[in-house]
């Protein structure tokens, strides 16, 4: 299926009210091919090693906090979504998207396990040191249709993530007719599960866990959120986007 047809085919799965995510309805091929998306669209269980150095978003978010966050929080993620998948006959040569959309099938480690493992994925690589603080394009377009303007989208986007009582994320996320949303949700969920009250998906999501920000913010999660704009990859929120 190319990428219109299967826009398409997501559109059209939306509007009869099948739940289907994106990545439910793409063969492994794909995946597994040279000339693919894997990067910007499917994950795979292995962690990918990051593009920067722990230090390069200082001081938004400083070393110690990406070192700990990426090579002990994340890498275990990774390493319980894998042994899950071994447990539970999960084949993990295919993108972990294809486990997310059917989330309620598996155990309770696979649910925190793949979610964690997914969501810190796409969150290491919407990061930059160069931000360019907003998006073009496209991307800049749609957001000023769906939230009135980028400020208004801020806005919503950071409540969200300041009012996800615990720990969470906050996402913005499109859904079938690549319309775009803001949600939250709770522990390692994300937006792509079946179980989730908001489903779509994500292009931006942050972690707003304490382990994210409390050796350098503490109970500042606000303070977190407001600087975190600031490394934003837009390019990168933008291909993802363009890829849908
Ligand atoms: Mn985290």
């Amino acid at each position: 299926m190319n990428k219109i047809n299967r826009r398409k085919f997501i559109a059209n799965t939306a509007k009869t009210g099948i739940a289907l995510s994106a990545a439910s309805v793409v063969p492994a091929s794909i995946f597994a091919g040279s000339n693919h998306q894997a990067g910007l669209l499917f994950t795979s269980f292995d962690q990918s090693p990051l593009a920067y150095a722990y230090n390069a978003l200082e001081p938004v978010i400083d070393a110690m906090t990406m070192e700990i966050h990426y090579s002990k929080h994340a890498a275990a993620y990774a390493k319980n979504a894998k042994e899950a998948a071994l447990a539970e006959h999960v084949d993990t040569s295919k993108p972990i998207e294809n486990v997310l959309a059917s989330v309620s099938k598996y155990s309770t480690k696979m649910r925190n396990n793949a979610g964690g493992h997914y969501n810190h994925e796409l969150f290491w690589k919407t990061f930059t040191p160069n931000g360019a603080g907003k998006p073009s394009g496209k991307l800049a377009a749609a957001i000023d249709k769906d939230f009135g303007s980028f400020e208004a989208f801020k806005t919503k986007f950071s409540d969200a993530a300041k009012t996800r009582f615990g720990s969470g994320w906050a996402w913005l996320m499109v859904d079938g007719d690549k319309k775009l949303l803001t949600a939250s949700t709770p522990n390692q969920d994300n937006p792509l599960m079946d179980i989730a009250e908001t489903k779509g998906t994500p292009l931006l999501g942050l972690d707003v866990w304490e382990h994210a920000y409390y050796l350098h913010y503490q109970n500042r999660r606000p303070e977190y959120i407001e600087n975190w704009w600031k490394v934003v990859n837009w390019d990168f929120v933008q291909q993802r986007f363009d890829a849908l």
